[in-house]
């Protein structure tokens, strides 16, 4: 993304003001390798998103520094980046064995994570993991209120700070503060399992602006607040929360992803070839599954759909190939690890139930592509399986419709999907615990005419190209800039 097309009201708000980001994973990474220092940037779009705003505002990055070299280029903690071109600051959080233990692997991802999914059967809310998230939150919440000024805009990203915007909002009562939830909200009913409920939203409330991707997790968050938290008076219509003197606004802005960028991307020629060659994709008919290797992406669910369909369509064999490219995510969680197994289990399965000397019914491949190869999969693939059980949004749906620059390809959806809520219309829609249907679905999908398939991918096309990462962060800012004056900034509310 670059910053020109960022609404003229935004760019002069930043322009005179400090923004500040908080999120765990750091925009630049620096790291050791033969002896050199090297600087790496995580995958990821949003992250590529908001570094050109930064470098235009001149703020501040706070983040974990994960790098193993991180903490020897920086002063303090703190780097200017981008390292060939430095225009603002990041600043890097040192996390001990301790506090990833309890805040990253513990509350975060074995509490919050599975909470939010509406997936209880995981859910561990450890106290002791939650003081360690507790303590970590404070002290992002002291790197931001060091770093802050008068009117600076904070910007929270995600499910890892839950808490700190309330230690900012005692130390600063000024500053402007807005956080992203990037995941669900879920369901009252679910969330009162959590005992640490009325805390965290009493973290969250203390920001102007919350905002989450879909209306359906507004009105569980709100239906939540209504419920847990006594003080609190919720305008369902307004979709604002009021406590004493101050207001949260709560929105939905599903985020969208750099299609420009993306277009350019899959348009590059020649990549498709040696990918297909080096990773032995046989077959026609390819179709593909992107995810980290987690339990809430339904991937067993689609190789047990793809089994099924192999069995009932027998003369596909050695014409349809699926490919899973899942890189491991979490595997010290014993969830994650089971998950990693239970996928293994269920390849082996099928490539040796279907699988011939020559082909293979599913190409697995495990490690992180460059990005032009992931773009040429997305670009060559027939079909792409999004089987999510629950998703906050699924950014890998809206890669493959705007990877589609021939324009024939067919996106099978979860319902339970985020991105359901803009793309389900026109795609094939399944629900990822109904193996048969699931399996019917693919039969179905690959049946469809060369003028449905377009006809269904351009109007997909539209939606990702007109409701763009640019066009999400304009919502979000001038929502975030519209939210400042309606306080009266000079009571602190604890
Ligand atoms: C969370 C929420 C929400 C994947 N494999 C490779 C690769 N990727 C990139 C994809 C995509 C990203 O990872 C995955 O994004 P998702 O949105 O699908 O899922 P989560 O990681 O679970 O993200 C989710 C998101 O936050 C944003 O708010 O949509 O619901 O769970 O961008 O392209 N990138 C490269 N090689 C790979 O092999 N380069």
């Amino acid at each position: 993304m670059n910053d020109r097309q960022l609404s003229p009201r935004v760019l002069e708000a930043l322009s005179g003001r400090e923004l500040i980001v908080v999120s765990n994973r750091q925009p630049y990474a620096h790291s050791r390798e033969d002896g050199e220092i090297t600087v790496s940037r995580p995958a990821g779009g949003l992250t590529a998103g908001i570094d050109p705003v930064m470098q235009r505002t001149e703020g501040t990055w706070i983040a974990w520094g994960d790098g193993d070299a991180d903490f020897e280029v920086a002063e303090d903690g703190r780097v200017r980046v981008p390292p060939d071109d430095p225009s603002y600051t990041l600043s890097r959080i040192d996390l001990s064995e301790e506090d990833l233990e309890g805040y990253y692997y513990g509350y975060s991802n074995q509490a919050l994570w599975p909470l939010c999914h509406g997936m209880i059967y995981p859910v561990r809310c450890d106290g002791r993991d939650f003081e360690r998230y507790r303590a970590v939150n404070r002290r992002f919440a002291e790197a931001v209120v060091e770093e802050a000024e008068k009117g600076s805009l904070i910007w929270f990203q995600d499910y890892h700070f839950g808490l700190a915007p309330r230690f900012v909002r005692r130390e600063a009562p000024e500053a402007l503060l807005t956080q992203f939830w990037h995941i669900p909200w879920p369901t009252a009913n679910t969330y009162e399992v959590c005992p640490q409920a009325e805390a965290l939203l009493d973290g969250l409330l203390a920001n102007d602006l919350l905002v989450f991707h879909t209306a359906e997790y507004v009105e569980n968050f709100l239906e939540c607040v209504a419920e847990t938290v006594p003080d609190a008076t919720v305008d369902r219509d307004r979709r604002i929360v009021r406590r004493g003197d101050r207001t949260t606004t709560v929105r939905a802005f599903p985020l969208g992803i750099d299609a420009e960028r993306t277009e350019e991307l899959a348009s590059e020629s020649g990549v498709w070839s040696d990918l297909a060659e080096r990773y032995g994709i046989g077959g026609q008919t390819v179709a593909l599954g992107v995810d980290r290797l987690d339990y809430t992406k339904g991937i067993p669910e689609r190789i047990d759909a793809i089994e099924r369909f192999f069995e009932e369509n027998p003369d596909w064999r050695g014409e349809f190939t699926y490919v899973q490219n899942g890189s491991a995510s979490r595997s010290e969680i014993a969830s994650y690890e089971y998950l990693q197994q239970r996928v293994d289990t269920a390849i082996q399965r099928v490539n040796r139930r279907f699988g011939t000397g020559e082909w293979q019914p599913i190409v697995r491949i495990d490690e992180m592509l460059p990005e032009e190869e992931l773009y040429a999969l997305y670009r060559h693939s027939d079909l792409a399986l999004v089987s999510a059980l629950r998703d906050g949004m699924n950014l890998v749906a809206k890669e493959y419709v705007a990877s589609q620059i021939d324009g024939d390809g067919v996106l099978l959806l979860s319902k339970f999907a985020g991105a359901h809520a803009e793309l389900g219309e026109d795609a094939v829609t399944i629900n990822p615990f109904d193996t048969q249907a699931f399996a019917e679905a693919i039969e179905r999908a690959l049946s469809l005419s060369a003028a449905e398939r377009e006809e269904r991918m351009a109007a997909q096309r539209r939606r990702v190209t007109e409701y763009d990462l640019q066009a999400w962060m304009n919502d979000v800012l001038e929502t975030a800039l519209d939210c400042e004056p309606a306080h009266d900034r000079s009571v602190t509310h604890a």
